[in-house]
């Protein structure tokens, strides 16, 4: 099990870390995805046989924030 993370810009709200932790959770291979807002950061645990670190990255591009 890996554990990254992540700084992500332009989550401001509690339906921004739905968004996200909706969507990281969704795909195989997360184990785990917690948003904090006040530091904007995104804790993801996931086997990566599974999942990679760049397709965690899309999925959080793909909802439109930022990851740096
Ligand atoms: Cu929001």
């Amino acid at each position: 099990m890996e554990q990254v993370t992540l700084k992500v810009n332009g989550m401001s709200c509690g339906h921004c870390v739905k968004a996200v932790e909706g969507s990281v959770g969704e795909l195989s291979g997360v184990n785990s995805v917690k948003v904090d807002l006040a530091s904007g950061t995104v804790a993801v645990e996931y086997k990566s046989e599974d999942v990679t670190l760049d397709q965690i990255k899309e999925t959080i591009d793909e909802e439109g924030y930022e990851v740096e």
